[in-house]
């Protein structure tokens, strides 16, 4: 994982210097003014270690394949957020604690500015109360814990100069291959999906307090900011319609014109385009379609990893029991469960749909992934023609509310209210009962085991059939 974090962000800046070199500026012009993003997880030593080693790679790779005049073309600067996909929906104040220890890391490893995630962050948006902790924590350490008056304060530490060196050196291996295949690859989400798993699988086996380990036996709700997600679409429209009357069109239509000309013909410049269509009061999306009017629109692959998570998870007794269950199933119905994993809304987060599209296939379901950004009559559509038993909602970006109901209710128009509806995600508690109420059969929120998720689906799917047979 630390590899491919490290080499995935070395990919984009070796994109980044050769585009900027291809556009006919030199290393100096353009090499001070990128920064890094991090994403500084749990892993207290490699994340010093891997900040420590990028630095080192960067301006190594600088001199050697740009030959900078300037020394602060080689200077990595970087930004970094505490892991907000380390933090649990269960036991959340725990959550606390593991944001100080990965901000304390981002902060031994140099980084030059830094975000703290908040304690809820795996329930809802962050609350106001969660928010000044979490920009407390940045605080505490900046003022109160004398931490940052030292540069590097783990120079010269054995295991730390072991690490970085370990991490620099099979980093820089994978940068130095990027460099001669760049022309030839696309960076592609299938490593990262990949990854995801593996590491997802890892988790399952590590400790996790207040989730794996030590768990609550009942767990406190937490107050979660709730909004109101009709209101701030109308709240949207409204704006945008009054910024569509107020500007001036004719000129609005000559930047817009100017952006397709230019993704047409490869002449003049993307981004200064787009900033005069921004001036001019052109929204986002009309910016985005100008170019895709030439372009296209990007359509993310659903590919799904078979086998990895089989192969991560290993010999397992649950695994097993739950594999044998699904050939029973296949046995007695002559099929097997099937199940669509569903992406309604503007929610772009895939992860956790490939996650459990790809652990429900290698324990044996029939699994079919739809796009993202349906609607809800696309997935009831979709479910229809697929002949599924369930449809599995994932949902990250808190449109549950809306489109649950919609998803049942264009279940219910098609007359196929017996296809199951399950619902995963990041999901506040308190919206439990409201789901169940608007149809779900069954919620999964994050740090959901698979074979659990699976056992559950599919006894929902056998109650189903059992009730169908009592009928006939
Ligand atoms: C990683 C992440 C991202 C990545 C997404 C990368 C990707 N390709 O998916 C990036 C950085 C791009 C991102 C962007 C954004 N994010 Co984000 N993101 C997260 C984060 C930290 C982890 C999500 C994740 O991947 N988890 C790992 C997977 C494996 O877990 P999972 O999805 O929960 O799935 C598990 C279970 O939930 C369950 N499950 C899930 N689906 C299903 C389906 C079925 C059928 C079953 C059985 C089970 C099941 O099983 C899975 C395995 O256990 C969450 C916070 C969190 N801790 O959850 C925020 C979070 C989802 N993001 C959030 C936000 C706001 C955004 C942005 C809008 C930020 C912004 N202003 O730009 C954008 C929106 C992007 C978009 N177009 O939608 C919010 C959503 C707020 C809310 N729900 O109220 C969250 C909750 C953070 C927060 N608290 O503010 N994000």
């Amino acid at each position: 994982m630390m590899k491919v974090s490290l080499t995935a962000d070395h990919k984009a800046f070796v994109f980044t210097n050769l585009t900027g070199l291809k556009a006919g500026l030199t290393i100096d012009e353009f090499a001070p003014r990128l920064s890094f993003f991090w994403g500084i997880g749990m892993n207290f030593y490699m994340e010093i270690a891997k900040m420590r080693a990028a630095r080192r790679l960067w301006a190594q790779l600088i001199q050697d394949h740009f030959s900078p005049k300037n020394p602060k073309s080689c200077i990595l600067r970087t930004h970094s957020q505490t892991s907000g996909w380390s933090l649990t929906e269960q036991d959340p104040y725990n959550n606390i604690v593991r944001t100080t220890i990965e901000a304390m890391a981002a902060v031994f490893g140099g980084t030059q500015s830094l975000h703290t995630n908040s304690f809820d962050e795996a329930l809802a948006l962050p609350s106001k109360a969660s928010a000044r902790i979490a920009r407390n924590t940045q605080i505490i350490l900046q003022e109160e814990s004398g931490i940052p008056h030292v540069i590097d304060p783990w120079g010269g530490s054995y295991l730390m100069e072991a690490l970085t060196n370990e991490v620099y050196e099979e980093a820089k291996k994978v940068v130095e291959e990027v460099f001669i295949i760049l022309k030839y690859i696309h960076f592609n989400n299938f490593t990262i999906t990949s990854t995801v798993l593996l590491l997802f699988c890892t988790i399952t086996t590590e400790t996790i307090v207040g989730v794996n380990k030590y768990r609550l036996e009942k767990e406190e709700s937490v107050d979660v900011l709730v909004v109101d997600n009709s209101l701030v679409r109308r709240t949207q429209i409204n704006k945008i319609n009054h910024i569509k009357d107020s500007r001036d069109e004719k000129k609005v239509q000559e930047t817009l014109n100017a952006l397709t000309e230019c993704a047409r013909t490869h002449e003049g410049n993307l981004l200064a385009l787009a900033i005069e269509a921004s001036r001019a009061r052109a929204t986002v999306g009309e910016i985005s379609y100008a170019m895709e009017k030439v372009f296209g629109r990007h359509v993310a692959s659903d590919r799904m990893v078979s086998g990895a998570y089989k192969t991560a998870f290993g010999d397992n007794e649950e695994l097993t029991i739950v594999m044998k269950k699904i050939e029973e199933f296949n046995e007695n119905e002559g099929r097997r469960p099937r199940i669509l994993v569903a992406k309604m809304g503007q929610d772009g987060h895939d992860r956790g749909a490939k996650v459990i599209a790809t652990g429900f296939a290698d324990m044996g379901f029939d699994v079919d992934i739809g796009p993202l950004f349906q609607t809800p009559e696309e997935v009831a559509q979709q479910a229809v023609d697929a002949d599924v038993h369930v449809i599995g909602v994932s949902s990250q970006a808190a449109s549950h509310r809306t489109l649950v109901p919609e998803l049942s209710k264009a279940l219910q128009e098609m007359q196929k209210s017996d296809i199951i509806i399950v619902i995963g995600g990041v999901i506040p508690p308190q919206d439990y009962d409201f789901l169940y109420q608007a149809g779900a059969s069954a919620i999964f929120g994050p740090g959901t085991r698979i074979p659990v998720a699976a056992m559950q689906v599919l006894d929902l799917i056998s109650n189903n059939k059992k009730k169908e047979k009592a009928r006939a």
